[in-house]
């Protein structure tokens, strides 16, 4: 499968190599190796993703606008077919995606420390930044309703009708929780209607493995944009708070270790905050917490949902793989519940300027 691809993209070199690298669910990506260089080569899921031409449509004016406006910004520009196509489409129509590999670059799994917290959230906050000045209703939409809470509430009450009948019965308490915390999903739909709200251009995959780090672990950039699209910012926000808080993630079966790191919470406001504090409407300002309680539930309605109906999403390397994450985020959910008013009062404190020091 390599070699044809290797040369759509000029690389006639038999010796180029490809290994797996990284951890997503949906593409497939490699490290990439030809003539003592780097690269990182990605298969796009097309199943998710049925529109690639408006991803590198998106990135290509972003790369433009950037390089226009913030030409110091670093910008990972994707490489060019040798035909000068964005993307790379085989004989089995898969879609394949080449970008640069960053030299001194290194990507993190696991956030270890508030300070790679600060500095994720303030690459992302100062992504949207840098963006403001684009109008959003540029940016097509390469994931119709992805972070539709509203609509992933649905699916979810559909798969309970027509979903596997014995995973259900599993599945009662779960399915009894999500239930009762359905408020969330009626504070989004206050958001939807609320002009206090804007759409700006966000991430919507704000894990740490989508920034890049130098070897003094500082941020250089964000990467992954797939998923640039018009959002809120309780879904970049939110997707941060939900995997940089506890200090196992979505795949823990052991829930007792799931726990808030409030000193990561600060990290994250503050780094976020540095970049948009004057962006933030007050609104959107109070509903900093909420974005982690929009973002979690929603994860969790995601794998449960995916569970009733055999995993064909998400995909499973165990039996009941998506009901442990299911549950998983369920816990994490209610341990930000039970903190969610200390720790929204501290984003207060930390915009009234009461926390001096950076982390
Ligand atoms: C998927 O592929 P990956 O791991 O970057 C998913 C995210 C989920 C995440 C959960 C397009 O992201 O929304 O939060 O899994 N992306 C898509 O691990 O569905
Ligand atoms: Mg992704």
């Amino acid at each position: 499968m390599f070699q044809q691809v290797f040369k759509a993209f000029g690389f006639f070199d038999c010796t180029a190599t490809a290994v797996p690298f990284g951890s997503g669910l949906i593409n497939h990506t490699w490290k990439m190796e030809a003539a003592g260089k780097h690269y990182i080569l990605q298969k796009i899921n097309e199943q998710v993703f049925k529109d690639p031409a408006a991803i590198a449509y998106n990135i290509n004016m972003t790369a433009n606008y950037l390089c226009n406006y913030f030409p110091a910004y670093l910008f990972v520009v994707p490489i060019k077919t040798s035909a000068n196509d964005d993307i790379f489409i085989d004989e089995e129509n898969s879609c394949f995606r080449l970008t640069p590999f960053v030299e001194n670059s290194h990507t993190i799994d696991v956030v270890s420390a508030p300070e790679l917290a600060y500095e994720a959230a303030m690459q992302f906050g100062q992504f949207t930044k840098l963006l403001a000045g684009l109008d959003v209703a540029r940016l097509k939409i390469t994931l119709p309703d992805f972070h539709n809470l509203s609509l992933r509430y649905r699916h979810f009450e559909d798969a309970l009708l027509n979903g596997n009948a014995d995973r259900k019965k599993q599945c009662e308490s779960l399915i009894e929780n999500i239930e009762a915390n359905k408020d969330i999903v009626e504070i989004y739909e206050k958001i939807k209607k609320s002009a206090a709200f804007k759409l700006r251009a966000t991430h919507h995959d704000t894990k740490i493995s989508n920034v890049l780090f130098d070897s003094n672990n500082k941020g250089l950039c964000v990467i992954d944009l797939d998923t640039l699209m018009p959002g809120y910012f309780i879904s970049d926000v939110g997707d941060m708070l939900r995997t940089y808080l506890s200090p196992v993630s979505e795949e823990e079966k052991d829930f007792s270790k799931i726990e808030i790191r409030e000193d990561y919470f600060l990290a994250i406001a503050k780094g976020y905050l540095s970049q948009l504090e004057n962006e933030l409407t007050e609104e959107e300002k109070n509903h900093f917490l909420y974005a982690g309680k929009f973002l979690i539930y929603m994860q969790a309605i995601r794998f449960l949902t995916d569970y009733l109906n055999d995993d064909v999403y998400y995909g499973a390397k165990y039996d009941d793989h998506n009901f442990v994450r299911a549950g998983n985020q369920m816990a994490l959910l209610q341990k930000l519940t039970e903190k969610e008013n200390a720790l929204q009062q501290k984003v207060a404190l930390i915009l009234n300027k009461e926390f001096s020091t950076l982390i």
